[in-house]
């Protein structure tokens, strides 16, 4: 069935066939995305929508020695499956598998990894004056999405890169959705352009030209639609004043009009900006129908797009509902997301509270700033952002919210290892990096009825905090009708104990637990700890217990170095105490994609690691155990 899919074994293959054949195998790439990812899940809107701007590209330019970047690079499994990866694409993001981003490790084709948005077009600029300097040759291009243009990384390289190279090809894939709709100014901007009547008609001459006469004749075509466009649209186009050459918007699903026009921006001397329109999830109905779902999902049915439904709620619903109650007594309270209203579950806030929802792109570092400036006016914002998200936004953190002392909440979600995704999207940075700032109190919940009850807690507190909790769905305890507020700084003694004192943090309580039991089984007296907060530490619960136990385990789904087992070293060091902490968290290097459990084993974040290294360490502690009669 994939007859010619299965002859491309590099890009190299697509320059022999027709364009009879290029269409046909665009159909096959379609149907090899809808059954692959139906498996193993992944993006299947984005990557359904750049199928043929993906061949084009790989038709008129020569990877690896031309460069080619995907911004955010979710959009590259095309691009994968044209560079000697197909016979392997079925493992996509499975263990020991392709990744689901570009990754210079994975192939010589893939010229710049990615996972965070807004780093194509700087990085590609970087490539190209590098090649200026060398006296190189190659071409460089850099595919963007619309709503990576919402990001100030995007901006600062256009501001560049008219004076720093000659020869830059910027592609703007434009499908007027991030992972919601785009909003903002810039989306308004691209649609404005792309639903102008002028631009419809002679986009659709373009394409009629090219079937008939050829490349060169649409080029002009293309050349007076935007001719057009500049006489009544805006004064002068957007990215001219930056210094590239805007070339568009072309149909980005129509292959001789996109081969035609790479091959003519190939010659181009200057940097030049091609709009592309294109139809995320092209070719499948549900995806079609259910944009937000498709950007990228788990398991679904090939045929209806049905996935199976989880019994449970994720933190991420109980974090939103959670906030819109809260926000129903206290109108100080608005919510603020980077782009990922779906994926924090803030879409559950705004038809609640739509006024006091905002949604500013995929700008983390203006997000924490804008929540800056409304807590110093009286509001409460709550910036709910991934964990690996918000390691964008550092600096906003500390001098503008924590110097400041502004009761800024960060609520994280994905604060641990996200399993498939990947390293770029692992969020075990967190603790590090806020752990060190001033102010700041940082804590994790147990369970979903303390993450409700930290939040509580958070919004009475007169400045800065933040919450990590995990991905996926809550441990399923019963909820309290009322959220209460908890002691700051104080841990929570889940059961008594003197030879060891066991502290895990946010969810590994379970792992605690799990310790806690074994031990007990074995003879010896453990004490089980839910931390509850990682700044400030409960220092009175360590030296109680630093003046029992024979040594203290710390779990944490986070980078060890740095992380909360760092702390208790820390604490335990200031207050004299020489009692050994075994840390279990995450070792000092990136952990690659695959399943947690697995990973968990393989890098010891688990019972049996922890039960390893305390044993010694107990030594003579063990009481007779009562033998059944
Ligand atoms: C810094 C950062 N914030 C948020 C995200 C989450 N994210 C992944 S893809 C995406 C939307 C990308 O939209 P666009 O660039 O237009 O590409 P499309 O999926 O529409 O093809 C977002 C917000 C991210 N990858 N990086």
């Amino acid at each position: 069935m994939a007859a010619l899919l299965d002859s491309i074994h590099s890009p190299a293959d697509l320059k022999n066939l027709n364009p009879a054949q290029m269409e046909a195998l665009a159909q096959e790439i379609r149907e090899c995305l809808i059954q692959t990812l139906s498996k193993t899940g992944g993006h299947l809107g984005p990557n359904l929508g750049v199928v043929e701007l993906t061949l084009a590209i790989h038709a008129v330019f020569n990877t690896p020695t031309d460069k080619v970047l995907f911004d955010v690079s979710h959009q590259a499994y095309v691009h994968k499956i044209l560079t000697g990866r197909c016979e392997r694409f079925a493992t996509i993001r499975q263990p020991g598998g392709l990744n689901g981003f570009m990754l210079r490790t994975e192939s010589e084709h893939d010229a710049y990894g990615a996972g965070h948005a807004g780093t194509a077009l700087s990085a590609a600029l970087g490539m190209a004056v590098a090649r200026d300097l060398a006296g190189g040759n190659e071409n460089v291009i850099a595919v963007a999405g619309d709503a990576a243009f919402t990001n100030g990384i995007s901006f600062e390289a256009l501001n560049n890169i008219g004076e720093q190279t000659k020869r830059l090809i910027v592609v703007l894939n434009d499908n007027e959705w991030s992972i919601d709709r785009n909003v903002g100014a810039v989306a308004r901007y691209f649609h404005r352009v792309v639903t102008n009547e002028h631009y419809q008609h002679l986009h659709k001459t373009a394409a009629r030209v090219i079937e008939r006469i050829g490349g060169k004749t649409a080029v002009k075509v293309i050349r007076r639609a935007e001719e057009a466009a500049k006489g009544f649209l805006w004064p002068s186009m957007m990215f001219e004043e930056f210094g590239l050459e805007y070339f568009g918007p072309i149909d980005g699903h129509n292959l001789p009009l996109l081969i035609e026009t790479f091959k003519f921006l190939k010659a181009a001397d200057h940097p030049v900006l091609l709009h592309v329109l294109t139809q995320k999830g092209r070719g499948f109905q549900p995806a079609l129908d259910g944009q937000k779902k498709f950007h990228g999902l788990g398991p679904y049915d090939p045929e209806t797009g049905d996935t199976a439904a989880s019994g449970l709620p994720t933190y991420a619903e109980v974090f939103a509902t959670t906030l819109a109650d809260l926000a129903d007594k206290d109108d100080r309270i608005v919510a603020i997301t980077a782009a990922m209203p779906n994926g924090t579950g803030l879409d559950l806030f705004r038809p609640r509270h739509p006024s006091r929802y905002f949604d500013v792109g995929i700008a983390e570092e203006h997000a924490v700033v804008f929540a800056a400036g409304m807590a110093t006016r009286g509001f409460r914002p709550v910036c709910a952002i991934y964990s690996t998200f918000l390691q964008r936004a550092f600096d906003p953190i500390v001098h503008d919210v924590c110097l400041q002392k502004l009761p800024v909440l960060f609520c994280m979600d994905r604060a641990g290892l996200s399993g498939d995704d990947g390293p770029t999207h692992h969020g075990l940075f967190d603790i590090g990096y806020l752990r060190s700032i001033p102010e700041i109190v940082l804590m994790s919940p147990k369970d979903e009825d303390e993450l409700a009850d930290m939040m509580k807690t958070a919004l009475e507190i007169p400045g800065p905090s933040a919450i990590r909790y995990p991905r996926g769905t809550v441990v399923g305890v019963a909820r309290k009708p009322e959220p209460q507020i908890l002691a700051i700084g104080k841990a929570e003694v889940l059961t008594d104990g003197h030879d060891v004192a066991i502290l895990g943090l946010g969810p590994m309580t379970a792992l605690a637990r799990e310790l806690g039991a074994r031990l007990e089984r074995d003879g010896y007296s453990a004490a089980v700890i839910n931390p509850r907060f990682v700044k400030p530490i409960d220092r009175e619960m360590l030296a109680i217990y630093a003046r029992r136990v024979a040594a203290f385990v710390t779990f944490e789904d986070h980078a060890r170095m740095g992380g909360f087992g760092s702390a208790v070293v820390e604490a335990l060091e200031e207050i004299g105490s020489a009692v050994p902490v075994i840390r279990i968290g995450w070792p000092d290097q990136f952990i690659e994609h695959g399943k947690i459990d697995a990973l968990r084993a393989r890098y010891g974040v688990s019972v049996d690691e922890a039960q390893r290294q305390v044993l010694p360490l107990l030594a003579g502690r063990r009481r007779p155990t009562l033998v059944a009669s």
